[in-house]
């Protein structure tokens, strides 16, 4: 991990969050290099995922570090769920690019994911709990969905005016 400099999160309801990213055509030096800013922005902000999505990149790059220690950074590149289970559970999620805001979101509990890591070599990980929340979540980012979209539409508008309202003041200062 490198002292790359962290990038801005886009914020909830930034339409560039609705991109759809696209695959990544080669895992040369720039991936890696965006990959440690990412890794930067995760862990200043104290996520345990991130899409590049949420950094206003719009291709299939996600990183993840789901450990108490913060010593397990996994990259996945153009990942893909091969198998996802049947069974479900309804888990409590937040979202770096919605601050504030927890809700519950359905997701499968177990999944099987193929994917590239930094060097390029293809990886297959089979991953439950949190880790397969992570993926689920941060798969959803590259597709252009965050997860207040399972919520209600009420929910969601009242969520949107919430946000837009802190920007404004933000800005104000
Ligand atoms: O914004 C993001 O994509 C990072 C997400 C990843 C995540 C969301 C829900 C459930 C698991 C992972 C979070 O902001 S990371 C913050 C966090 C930390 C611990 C547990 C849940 C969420
Ligand atoms: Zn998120």
């Amino acid at each position: 991990m490198t002292s790359a400099e962290p990038l801005p999160i886009l914020c909830y309801p930034d339409p560039r969050l609705h991109t759809v990213a696209r695959p990544v055509a080669a895992v040369d030096a720039r991936i890696r290099d965006l990959a440690d800013r990412m890794f930067a922005t995760m862990y200043e902000a104290n996520g345990i995922g991130l899409a590049a999505t949420q950094v206003d990149v719009h291709e299939r790059l996600i990183v993840i570090d789901v450990s108490e220690e913060r010593d397990q950074p996994q990259v996945l590149i153009n990942p893909q769920i091969e198998w996802a289970s049947e069974e479900t559970r309804k888990g409590e999620e937040g979202c770096l690019s919605v601050p504030g805001i927890y809700d519950g979101v359905e997701r499968s509990v177990a999944i099987r994911v193929r994917a590239l890591d930094a060097n390029g070599a293809e990886r297959v990980i089979e991953a439950e709990g949190m880790l397969a929340v992570c993926i689920q979540h941060e798969m959803d980012h590259l597709m252009g969905k965050v997860f207040v979209e399972y919520l209600s539409l009420l929910k969601r508008n009242r969520i949107k005016s919430k946000l837009l309202k802190a920007q404004r003041e933000a800005e104000r200062g």
